[in-house]
């Protein structure tokens, strides 16, 4: 008797391209890494045209090709530094960056002109939108279920927004940021004790979805600093109490060119063995890790295939190009298979989703194309509830097992 998942083996090239492609673009994904904010948060929702232009990874490359010094365009008004983005690098230069092809395929899906000579149409396009419902139509172009947010307990005025009751769009799901915490020891004084109080008593009133720190390059564990004391007695203790995740963002050198500001921060290869030991030393506590070399990259594979407490996850910051994603994500499922979160978009202006996924979705797609292909030629071919199953894993499952 034939069963109902054996008839549907894909066995012909064609068909398997296209289920793939289907249900890598249909399924739903969480997105576990973003800074976009829900309208209750004031100035920290981010959206439209000129949030989207003045984004720092296109701010950092106009300045390569814009005849302008950094003080003059800081000192520009938003709309006016959007305009010279425009200018320098989609009118006067063809927008082949990532970065730059991103807006172009964000004004492509909202059925904006991508060859305009100004913003005037884009302008008055979200100057229309009413952004609840533009809120659910990007959420719902983009596939995407729900966004983990950034939140820094030590922001003043996010501090203040928390601290009115906020009532939480649940599509937006909170972590707490400390970068300030073990970053910056030296200009928080508090005790080991108040820390952790100070730790609760945020948990309680954001309920985070996961710690999360970004690291240096340099980052070492174990290591002679106050870093390593507040890990040790205040930040891995609080997380196995709570059963939160810890996220590790290693490899980035802050503010290597100040002058481009948020633009100014670059990248270091990082020492992988310093997350193995953590979580070789914490193995009741789960790590969600990227790492922000790409040189990096098959050791955090091989460091995830020795501890099963740690996930891999995205293709951060300056490696969110198709080329890397595309060989980041074979490797991965080469040494992972599907346990893995493939990507995250680290967006922060709402209209970024819709880009960032739809790259990311068309990489991921023709690696698992690739992936099924040789495995039908291996001699077992697959079924479409079977990628299904493979893809909610990589774009929901893994994610919702660790986050608390
Ligand atoms: O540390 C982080 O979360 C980084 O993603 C940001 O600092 C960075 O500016 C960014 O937006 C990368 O995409
Ligand atoms: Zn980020």
């Amino acid at each position: 008797m034939v069963t109902s998942t054996e008839s549907q083996l894909l066995t012909r090239t064609v068909e398997l391209r296209a289920q793939v492609e289907l249900i890598v673009n249909s399924t739903p994904v969480t997105d576990v890494h973003t800074h976009l904010f829900p309208p209750e948060f004031n100035e920290f929702s981010l959206y439209g045209i000129d949030e989207l232009l003045t984004y720092h990874y296109l701010t950092a490359e106009t300045f390569r090709s814009a005849k302008i010094s950094y003080d003059e365009f800081w000192r520009m008004p938003k709309t006016d530094q959007a305009d010279l983005v425009w200018k320098t690098l989609f009118v006067e230069n063809i927008p082949t960056s990532e970065a730059a092809r991103g807006i172009i395929s964000v004004l492509d899906v909202l059925g904006l002109d991508t060859r305009a000579e100004n913003l005037k149409e884009a302008r008055a396009f979200f100057a229309s939108q009413n952004l609840s419902e533009h809120i659910d139509q990007v959420f719902d172009i983009a596939r995407v279920s729900g966004v983990v947010m950034t939140n820094d307990p030590l922001d003043e005025t996010e501090g203040q927004i928390w601290n009115s009751d906020v009532e939480l769009d649940h599509r937006f799901r909170s972590s707490l940021r400390l970068d300030r915490l073990l970053n910056t020891w030296s200009r928080t004084a508090a005790s080991v004790v108040e820390q952790r109080r100070f730790l609760d008593r945020w948990i309680e009133r954001m309920r985070p979805v996961y710690m999360g720190v970004s690291l240096p390059a340099n980052f070492q564990f174990p290591a002679e600093d106050a870093r390593d004391r507040l890990l040790r007695e205040v930040v891995l203790p609080v997380a196995r109490e709570h059963g939160l995740a810890l996220t590790l963002m290693v490899g980035v050198r802050r503010r290597v060119n100040p002058n481009l500001r948020e633009a100014g921060d670059g990248v270091g290869k990082a020492d992988v063995t310093a997350v193995e030991r953590m979580c070789g030393e914490y193995p009741d506590v789960k790590f969600l890790a990227t790492f922000l070399s790409r040189e990096n990259q098959h050791e955090l594979c091989v460091a995830a295939r020795k501890f099963n407490n740690l996930m891999p996850f995205g293709c951060w910051w300056f490696l969110n190009n198709p080329s890397i994603v595309s060989e980041i994500t074979r490797e991965r499922l080469e040494l992972l298979g599907t346990s893995f979160i493939p990507q995250h978009s680290d967006a922060r202006v709402l209209e970024q989703l819709i880009y960032k996924w739809k790259h990311a979705r068309k990489e991921i797609a023709d690696a698992l194309c690739d992936t099924y292909q040789q495995l039908l030629l291996s001699g077992r071919a697959v079924t479409a509830d079977e990628i299904s199953r493979d893809v909610n894993r990589m774009f929901s499952g893994n994610c919702e097992d660790w986050l608390g």
